[in-house]
């Protein structure tokens, strides 16, 4: 009876746009949804910094290894802020990261995909940023309050990223033609990959119904993809590039474009953990985590040395 109140009054705020902060009562099942998302997507962060740290020493110029390693730090920032919004719901940053490394915690499939060449530092800000503000401005609005706040500063945050990625590979398509073969071909091997990171089609969501009902996610997988399509097919026409899909066309009818099969056998088998990159991520991440063991002894040390000094002058 009481649980059916509490339930009662909590979609109601829910409905009212009011946001849920930690100490409000909230079913368990929000909870835990939230934890898994929140905590994915902070994994995500981490994990994607991986295929863009592979050329921070390779950047041609100053400018944009400048760029490139303050793009990286800030995807470090937005990990953080994300670790720190799950953890207002009850789960320790150490539980997280050792679902990550159980792989019983999943991360964007996007990033078990490897960066071969320069012009992929522009087709991921270009593409997988553009996909992730696509999906992330919405997340702005979302119902938990410690989330909705994060995705405010990492959005803005994402926009500079996405805005540097597109005119990175402005340059190389005004440039030699060499260059351009290049971007042209970091598009077709991130086009498919970046159209998968907004997940399995709405039929075949597990998790959507109950996420819009607690106006987690406010769009459908399928609707934000759909959106992304229609402004990417725009963006590609300036940089005089075309989409790997012969089946991308304008319909004057439903406004929008129209865009051929997604293979959604390579994405459960990426996201299943057998795609080109899953395994070199998580090694590379466990090696930092106990890489920085030290750090986080001596971290610990410290604090207790300062807590001793200040209970000693206490007393
Ligand atoms: N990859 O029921 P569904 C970034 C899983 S980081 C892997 O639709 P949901 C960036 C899904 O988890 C971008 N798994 O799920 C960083 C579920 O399995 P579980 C990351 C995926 O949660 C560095 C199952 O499939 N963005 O931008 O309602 C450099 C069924 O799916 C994927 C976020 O994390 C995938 N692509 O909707 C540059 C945004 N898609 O968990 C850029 C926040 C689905 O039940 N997250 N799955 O075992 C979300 O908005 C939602 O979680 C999703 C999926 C739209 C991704």
């Amino acid at each position: 009876m009481l649980v059916h109140y509490l339930e009662n009054t909590f979609q109601q705020k829910i409905d009212a746009e009011t946001r849920i902060e930690p100490k409000d009562w909230m079913p368990d099942k929000y909870r835990q949804t939230l934890i898994r998302q929140i905590s994915q997507h902070a994994h995500s962060e981490i994990v994607g910094m991986l295929p863009e740290g592979a050329w921070i020493s390779r950047a041609p110029s100053l400018k944009r290894k400048q760029i490139l390693l303050a793009k990286v730090q800030d995807e470090a920032g937005h990990g953080l802020y994300l670790y720190s919004a799950a953890e207002t719901l009850g789960i320790s940053r150490d539980e997280m990261i050792a679902q990550l490394h159980s792989g019983k915690a999943k991360y964007s499939s996007i990033f078990n995909y490897p960066t071969l060449t320069w012009a992929d530092m522009g087709a991921i800000g270009w593409l997988v940023d553009g996909a992730a503000i696509m999906n992330q401005v919405p997340l702005c609005r979302t119902s938990y309050g410690p989330y909705s706040r994060a995705m405010i500063r990492v959005c803005k945050e994402e926009s500079f990223h996405q805005r540097q990625g597109f005119e990175s590979l402005l340059v190389l398509c005004q440039g030699s033609a060499e260059q351009k073969a290049m971007a042209q071909d970091a598009l077709n091997r991130w086009w498919w990959p970046s159209l998968m990171m907004f997940g399995p089609h709405d039929s075949d969501s597990t998790n959507s119904e109950a996420s819009m009902q607690w106006k987690i996610k406010r769009f459908s997988n399928d609707e934000l993809r759909q959106r992304f399509v229609d402004m990417i097919a725009e963006q590609a026409k300036v940089l005089g590039l075309t989409l790997p899909d012969p089946d991308l066309k304008w319909n004057e009818e439903r406004g929008h474009y129209d865009f051929g099969k997604i293979n959604w056998e390579e994405f459960w088998q990426v996201v299943g953990g057998n795609g080109p990159c899953n395994k070199e991520r998580l090694d590379a991440r466990k090696k930092a985590w106990e890489d920085g063991a030290w750090v986080r002894e001596a971290a610990v040390a410290h604090a207790e040395k300062r807590a001793a000094r200040k209970a000693a002058v206490a007393a």
